[in-house]
This record gives C-alpha cells, sequence and structure tokens, in this order.
C-alpha cells in the first residue's frame, strides 16, 4: 500500500497542480497573514508551506504544531492541515480561532470534523490514503501550494517519475543512523524525511536545519550513519560531515524529489529489517483523542 502510493506521486500530483487554480485560495490570498497548522506529518507540511509562501511575498506565513498554537498574534486566517480530518489537536486549535479570522482547512476526506469546522475548505481527496505513513497527501499539498504560488512544476514531474523509475543510489542496509539536513522550505521535508525512517523502519533518525548540524548533533555521526542534504548541496558542510565517517548523500533534485527518495528509502530500510512497512508499531492513521 505504501509503496503504491508512493508511485503514484508524478499523477497525483499532477491532479494537485491542477486543483491549484480554484484551490490554492484557500491556503491565504496574496496579502493575508496566515498561520498553517498540524500535528506529525501535517505539522512539517505546515512548516515548508510557511517558508515557501513568505519568500513568494504572499505576505507574513507563521507555523505551529496544532498542539502548541494558542490565539495570539493576529492572523487574517487560520489554514489547519489534517489528511484524516479527524486529528484532535487540530481540531481543539480551530475551535480556539478568534471571531473575525478566516478558518481554512486541507484535508483529505470531506465531512470530516476537521473541515466542516472550518469555514473554507479544500478537500483533496484524490491523494488520500490508506497507508497510516503519510506519503502522498503531504507533498501533494506542497506541490499544490507552490502551483499556486506561481510555480512550473514541469520538471519536478519529470524528475520524481525519472527516479521512481531507477533503483535507490544507496543500500540502507548499511547503515544504522539516518540524519536529514535541509534549509528554507526544505527543512520541513527534511523533518518529513527523518519521520518516515522512525514510523515504517523503525529506526534511529533525525533532521535539522543544515548549517546547525555542526553545532553539536553532528558528535555522534560515526561510519554507519548516512546523513542527506535535502536543497542545494555545500560542499564545506559535506567535506566536514564526511570527515567524522559518515557518508554524506546528496542528489541533484527538486527537494520535493528527495522526500520521495527518503520515503523510498524508509520501506526499503523496512523491508530489510522484516517490518511490515503498512503496519507501523504504535501507530494509528490519525490520533483521536
Ligand atoms: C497527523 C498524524 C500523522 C501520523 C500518524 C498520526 O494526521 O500525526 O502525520 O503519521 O498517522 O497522525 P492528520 O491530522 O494529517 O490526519
Amino acid at each position: 500500500t505504501t509503496e503504491h502510493e508512493i508511485r503514484s506521486q508524478p499523477e497525483v500530483w499532477a491532479r494537485a497542480i491542477g486543483a491549484a487554480a480554484d484551490g490554492a485560495s484557500v491556503l491565504g490570498r496574496p496579502g493575508e497573514q496566515v498561520v498553517v497548522l498540524g500535528c506529525g506529518t501535517s505539522a512539517f507540511v505546515a512548516e515548508s508551506l510557511a517558508v515557501l509562501r513568505e519568500r513568494a511575498g504572499h505576505g507574513r506565513t507563521d507555523a505551529a504544531y496544532a498542539s502548541e498554537w494558542t490565539p495570539g498574534r493576529p492572523y487574517d486566517r487560520v489554514v489547519a492541515i489534517s489528511r484524516s480530518g479527524t486529528t484532535s489537536e487540530v481540531l481543539e486549535a480551530l475551535s480556539s480561532v478568534p471571531e473575525g479570522t478566516v478558518k481554512a482547512a486541507v484535508v483529505g476526506v470531506a465531512g470530516t470534523p476537521v473541515a466542516e469546522a472550518a469555514d473554507e475548505t479544500l478537500v483533496l481527496d484524490f491523494a488520500d490514503e490508506e497507508s497510516v505513513v503519510q506519503t502522498r497527501f503531504p507533498t501533494s499539498v506542497l506541490a499544490l501550494a507552490r502551483a499556486g504560488l506561481g510555480e512550473d512544476l514541469t520538471s519536478v514531474l519529470e524528475q520524481a517519475a525519472g527516479v521512481l523509475d531507477a533503483p535507490l543510489p544507496v543500500d540502507p542496509s548499511r547503515f544504522d543512523h539516518f540524519v536529514f539536513l535541509g534549509r528554507a522550505w526544505s527543512y520541513g521535508l527534511a523533518q518529513e524525511a527523518a519521520l518516515k525512517i522512525r514510523e515504517a523502519a523503525q529506526a534511529w533518525s533525525e533532521s535539522y536545519p543544515a548549517l546547525d548540524y555542526r553545532h553539536g548533533p553532528v558528535a555522534v555521526a560515526r561510519e554507519t550513519s548516512l546523513v542527506t542534504l535535502f536543497g542545494a548541496a555545500d560542499p564545506v558542510l559535506a567535506a566536514d560531515i564526511g570527515a567524522t565517517g559518515a557518508t554524506v548523500h546528496h542528489q541533484d533534485l527538486d527537494p520535493l524529489v528527495q522526500l520521495v527518495q527518503a520515503q523510498r528509502l524508509a520501506v526499503e530500510l523496512a523491508v530489510a529489517r522484516e517490518l511490515d512497512p503498512d503496519a507501523p508499531r504504535h501507530l494509528t492513521r490519525s490520533v483521536v483523542l
């Protein structure tokens, strides 16, 4: 299931991009001050989305874990992301949005409590998933957002189709420690990649803003560490990490396509460890309290 959902991404992203013309305004109209909320995977999507929107000049955009957000700073719009549309902390956050602020939601399933609690809802039912572990829903939200911000994603779709037809460039079973580093909007993707490794393969994984990795966390890097750089490669950083004996991995691909590679890595690692990536330990499809 997870593997099928990973493979379907170029096709599903194309639909998401097609939905941007009508749907992207739910994520914020130009000039609005916005905060984006979510839990787990959806919190990382919120982080990436906030950087993309602010950098595109569409207005101040913050991101927060739904469980930690309380109304304080004024916003024009609160955008909640939830594939299931049932996550308790997301519902709780929406219920505390002050009068006069637009409540918006991006969900995988129409008619769910999160969808119903919002004034404006974007339903990406074609990107919804059977798997517990999220793969194509979060990437589709980001593809839609980027298209809505005016990006042409034609080459991103081509890259994604290309990598899915090729074997992974690294054998994950050689490693027992996985680090993902990102910058700007790709930091959210790095966090999501590390979460995939934990969820699907129960392996030790970490994520940091790329240049912060040298400020402490690199102390545990060793020969069995695989450190993947998202976004543009930094040769000095790569050399510093390589000096620890760790393997540094970077592919010259769009960061969203690099996330697809990390999703595949998580599934391959799970299989190598004799785990079923479709049945992650201790997890349910959504957390309802
Ligand atoms: C959020 C989430 C998932 C996670 C797990 C529990 O769900 O934290 O990211 O993988 O399945 O739920 P949602 O609010 O996006 O449905």
